[in-house]
């Protein structure tokens, strides 16, 4: 049976979207504790299992496989159920459409800006830069709106049935509900909060929720 190795730590987006697969494929892993903010992600060790020093990182019986996309491609292929991949044309599509918006336009704005200013900056005793709160929050917003339209219409992110997208999106919104505008902004994305309400029922998000 092939055996994997989860490179990251819980606090990361991307390691818990992995992990979250993981989980509701039922998919038993070791996980490896790489932090990156004492640097371990840096380290020779870590570069040799991603070279762009992110995590998550993959071992998969003695070969490393690295990015997110990759990482769930794989398990899909090797562990098919339940999907994560809707066999539907156009809805794998739309799945890969909101996998790619959350990953290039969302983390950064939700996570790298709002979660970082708002959570992680007050966790480590600095303060937040209210004027990057101020500047990032029109965007988070219009991003949250897309996926209250999206989530107005269909009960998951690609469509009816649940997918990876779905991980993508609870592992951004996990992080800003958490913030001081982050009751606002769901008031606002009113499909998004129902969607964000069942997520939470999932063992996959419960089990990798963080305790900040
Ligand atoms: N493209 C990567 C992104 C992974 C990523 O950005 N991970 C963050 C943590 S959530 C990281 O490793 N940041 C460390 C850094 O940028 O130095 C993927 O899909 O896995």
């Amino acid at each position: 049976m092939t055996s994997f190795v989860v490179y990251g730590f819980a606090g990361s987006t991307f390691t818990r979207i992995v992990r979250m697969a993981f989980a509701e494929k039922a998919v038993p892993y070791e996980h490896v504790a790489v932090g990156i903010h004492d640097g371990a992600n840096r380290s020779a060790e870590h570069l040799a299992r991603h070279p762009f020093g992110k995590v998550p990182a993959l071992g998969v019986d003695g070969t490393y496989v690295y990015e997110t996309d990759a990482i769930l491609e794989l398990l899909e292929g090797l562990h098919p159920e339940p999907p994560l991949f809707p066999d539907d044309v156009l809805a794998r599509a739309r799945m890969r459409q909101w996998m790619s918006v959350i990953h290039t336009y969302a983390y950064p704005a939700m996570v790298s800006v709002l979660m970082w200013e708002r959570l992680l900056k007050p966790m480590m005793g600095r303060e937040p830069d209210l004027d990057a709160v101020g500047g990032v929050l029109p965007e988070v917003r219009r991003q949250l709106g897309l996926f209250d339209e999206q989530l107005a219409g269909t009960a998951c992110l690609a469509g009816d049935a649940f997918s990876a997208a779905d991980l993508y999106l609870a592992a951004v919104v996990a992080f800003v509900a958490r913030t001081p505008e982050g009751p606002d902004l769901l008031a606002a994305a009113p499909h998004v909060a129902r969607w964000w309400e069942h997520m939470q029922k999932r063992q996959s998000v419960r089990d990798t929720a963080l305790e900040i």
